[in-house]
């Protein structure tokens, strides 16, 4: 196993033991271990090699003996026997929003709880409502993450599908009765969750594909299994379609389950009144037998039949694209090279896992020419925010950094600032002002109304350091709602206070939502893609940002990280100037 995978058995090991109500003193060290073992700067297999690990502050013998174990792939009974000794259905109930190992625990004790449907049973009850510490406040909350978990069980992350769908659709490509083969739906329009994968594939001879697929590694059901079509189920959940289609009737079927379904249907009104009936097989004259497929080549040779201008999948979601394309007047979207930095990223001085100078180092390897830090401040206390005197510190340290020349790579000195329950900023107003730049963000009392959150937002945009907007709903796609917030009032806020709007690019995030921006970049506002990195790794995201932009309709213009360095600094240096 690797350190990363360390980390997770002795977090679930911490969990299990919390959920049979052990010793907090033994949970409390798993945990410290994990915590331990992710802040390790040297290589973990030389510390062991060594024998060097059990000297580390946060590993004891046990510990030490346990990790080692797992770093050789050798069996540890003690998990596997505490795994077997907790019941699948506490570890189900782990999943629901808001609900704990220890609430569980009290659950399972008090009325024997230990399935998700004899809990749903004992808060209809009133049961629950009944133990110390729940109240019908609370039970409400746990059948409303009931209900949540259900629905976000049947759909998985863009970012997770797409790696999913990766080795498939190239194992497609390379067998030999494929002509073509894409991916389509929602995932091509790169919807930030999607509901099964769709594969397509050009060929006439389908039963040799439809083999292929339904014995990839992974499918746990094949739930059809067919010449036109096949579906299977994966091992964590996931589904996907696999359609073989004839190769001169790819084009159409490629379009049709590309979608979305609102896109299809005004495809097809447009065709019926230019005297065309356009269908997943293909177009054809109303006063004609045959299709008419010759001519259609590709999307764009199908777009042009019709009068319209090629339509990238992100827009085809039936908003108004097809009006548009008609005039010729679609955007030039963003593209993910255009971006020339990224601004909202933590390093080890907050709750990152890689130093500045690795994370710039990375930035750089890019390509990028400037490199935003932004760490969490001292209200995150979970996080290790910085108070005034450590931001003071690495603001010091990046002036260093610049000036030494080791980097071409600019870094700007940023922070992520907490907005505080009434609204005012965490970090006093000299210390924002020497910054180059302040992304603001809610961290805590996510259950105000959506009067008092929308009042606490505007107050935060329209202190003079604002410079940015963090994840302006706090959603986690497929984990956490949105907090109540009046979008419209603080866009508009936003712009009267020159303040850019992030589109956090991290997979789950993805906050501001696409569905927000055409409209909103129309009316002035600027965005930043913002990855919201707590590692190197983490940079990547930027491209599900880039998603999020070209489904908002964005062209470079409106990403302020596209900016070339010098007018990303004269801008930031007129915002200054305002404070
Ligand atoms: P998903 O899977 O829920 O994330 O969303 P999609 O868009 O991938 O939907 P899916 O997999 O059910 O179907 C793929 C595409 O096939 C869909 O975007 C449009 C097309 N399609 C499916 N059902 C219909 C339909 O009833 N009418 C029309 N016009 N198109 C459909
Ligand atoms: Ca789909
Ligand atoms: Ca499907
Ligand atoms: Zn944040």
């Amino acid at each position: 196993m690797d350190k990363g995978e360390i980390s997770q058995v002795l977090g679930e090991i911490a969990t299990l033991l919390e959920l049979k109500g052990e010793n907090p003193f033994k949970i409390r060290a798993y945990q410290s271990g994990q915590r331990a073992l992710d802040l390790l700067e040297e290589d973990l297999g030389t510390l062991i090699e060594e024998e060097r690990l059990g000297a580390i502050k946060g590993f004891g013998k046990a510990l030490t003996e346990k990790v080692t174990a797992l770093y050789r792939d050798e069996s540890l009974p003690f998990y596997d026997n505490l795994k077997a000794s907790v019941g699948p259905g506490l570890v189900e109930m782990l999943e629901i929003p808001g609900l704990g190992a220890k609430k569980i625990r009290k659950l399972h004790r008090a009325l024997g709880v230990d399935s998700i449907d004899d809990l749903t049973r004992a808060c209809q009850s009133g049961e629950a409502a009944g133990l110390s510490g729940f109240g019908p406040k609370s039970v409400e909350k746990i059948l409303s993450g009931i209900r949540n978990r259900e629905a976000y069980s049947k759909r998985h992350l863009w970012w997770v599908a797409e790696e999913a769908s990766r080795p498939i659709l190239e194992g497609l490509r390379a067998l030999p009765e494929v002509d073509r083969a894409e991916v389509a739906g929602s995932l091509r329009r790169r919807v930030e969750t999607v509901g099964d994968l769709d594969f397509l594939a050009a060929s006439d001879r389908p039963d040799p594909i439809m083999d292929w697929f339904v014995s990839q590694p992974g499918v746990k059901e094949v739930t059809a299994q067919g010449s036109s079509k096949s579906s299977v189920r994966f091992e964590d959940g996931l589904q996907a379609d696999l359609r073989v289609v004839p190769p001169d009737q790819f084009v159409f079927a490629l379009h049709h389950f590309t979608g979305s379904k609102d896109h299809n249907v005004a495809m097809r009104g447009r065709a019926l009144s230019l005297g065309y009936s356009l269908s997943e097989w293909g177009l054809r004259r109303d006063d004609r037998k045959s299709m008419s497929v010759a001519s259609v080549r590709d999307e764009s040779d199908l777009f042009s039949l019709l009068g319209l201008s090629y339509i990238p999948p992100e827009l085809r979601e039936g908003r108004g694209e097809l009006e548009t394309a008609e005039c010729g007047q679609l955007p030039d979207l963003v593209k993910g090279g255009d971006l020339r930095g990224a601004f909202h990223n933590h390093t080890h001085a907050s709750d990152g896992e890689n130093s500045l100078e690795e994370m710039t180092r990375a930035a750089q390897d890019l390509g990028w020419d400037y490199f935003g830090v932004a760490d969490h401040s001292k209200a995150s206390f979970q996080a290790n925010g910085l108070n005034e005197a450590r931001v003071r510190g690495q603001l010091e340290q990046i002036r260093n950094l610049n000036d030494s020349g080791r980097f071409s790579c600019h870094v700007f000195a940023g922070i992520e600032c907490d907005i505080l329950r009434d609204g005012s900023l965490d970090l006093d107003d000299s210390t924002l002002q020497m910054l180059d730049y302040v992304v603001v963000s809610v961290h805590s009392s996510f259950t105000l109304d959506e009067e008092a959150m929308t009042r606490r937002i505007i107050r935060a945009v329209e202190h003079p350091s604002a410079t940015m907007l963090g994840h302006l709903t706090g959603r986690l796609l497929l984990r956490r709602e949105p907090y109540t917030v009046n979008v419209e009032k603080v866009i508009d806020a936003a712009i009267a206070n020159q303040v850019i709007i992030e589109i956090n690019a991290h997979p789950q995030r993805l906050d501001m939502d696409w569905r927000h921006w055409r409209k909103a970049a129309a009316k002035g506002l600027l965005t930043s893609v913002n990855p919201d990195a707590h590692r190197v790794s983490g940079l990547a995201y930027v491209a599900a940002g880039i998603n999020a932009c070209r489904k908002g309709w964005l062209t470079a213009e409106s990403v302020f990280n596209t900016w070339p360095l010098q007018r990303v600094q004269a801008y930031l240096e007129t915002m200054k100037a305002k404070r």
